[in-house]
């Protein structure tokens, strides 16, 4: 038996949980579930998670975590994971990015990548808030960026859950219209750097069976 991971493929909200639970060398069991149509508003689904949302992971007993960071963090914790250092403030540090990712990073270019990718909608069609999307998120990237600069990774000199979680949604910037090559050349180069961890895989990758 193992772990079993809600999620839907292009979600880098879900990635995050793939890449982490790659990283630890466990294996999981993948259930899809289409958020386009609604799949995670159903009363089945609602009762595994009340606020509609994937990632969720399943424990064997049946036990549910919802949020993709929480659920990273239970799991560097249930593994006794060097993805979170010992020390407070290095663990601290990690939190910092964590909460940055979900308040700065995530609702911009993750929401407009969304728009543009999984939608399909043209740029036009996405009004003023298209266009806070783009000023917000490039303003969350040039804070990563300048956080790059003389350093390989963002917290510490190892790769901690900070470079997982925020990998997810930066590696696929450009599928929201963010330039990565041409603005951040620090991110290009860290985003090569967590691609080759150990177990990493890409976006579009299931596990077997
Ligand atoms: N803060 C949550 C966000 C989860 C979230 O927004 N999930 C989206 C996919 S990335 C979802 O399930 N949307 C379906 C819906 O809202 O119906 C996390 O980090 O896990």
């Amino acid at each position: 038996m193992s772990v079993t991971l809600h999620d839907y493929l292009p979600s880098g909200n879900g990635y995050k949980v793939r890449l982490v639970l790659r990283a630890l060398n466990q294996p999981f069991r993948l259930v899809e579930h289409d958020i386009v149509q609604g799949a995670t508003r159903t009363p089945k689904f609602l009762a595994r998670n009340p606020n509609g949302r994937i990632p969720l992971l399943e424990l064997e007993d049946g036990t549910c975590i919802s949020e993709s960071h929480a659920i990273c963090w239970y799991l560097a914790e249930a593994h006794a994971s060097r993805l979170l250092p010992d020390e407070l403030l290095a663990r601290t540090r990690v939190m910092e990015w964590l909460c940055f990712e979900q308040y700065n990073l995530e609702p911009n270019v993750a929401v407009r990548r969304f728009q543009r990718h999984s939608l399909n909608k043209p740029p036009g069609m996405l009004g003023e808030a298209g266009e806070k999307w783009l000023r917000d998120g490039h303003a969350a990237l040039a804070v990563v960026e300048t956080r790059l600069e003389g350093r390989e990774w963002l917290v510490g000199d190892e790769p901690t859950l900070a470079d997982y979680c925020l990998y997810a949604y930066t590696h696929v910037a450009d599928e929201g219209d963010f330039d990565l090559r041409r603005h951040y050349p620090r991110i290009v180069a860290w985003l090569e750097r967590v691609a080759a961890l150990p177990g990493h895989v890409p976006i579009t990758w299931r596990p077997p069976g």
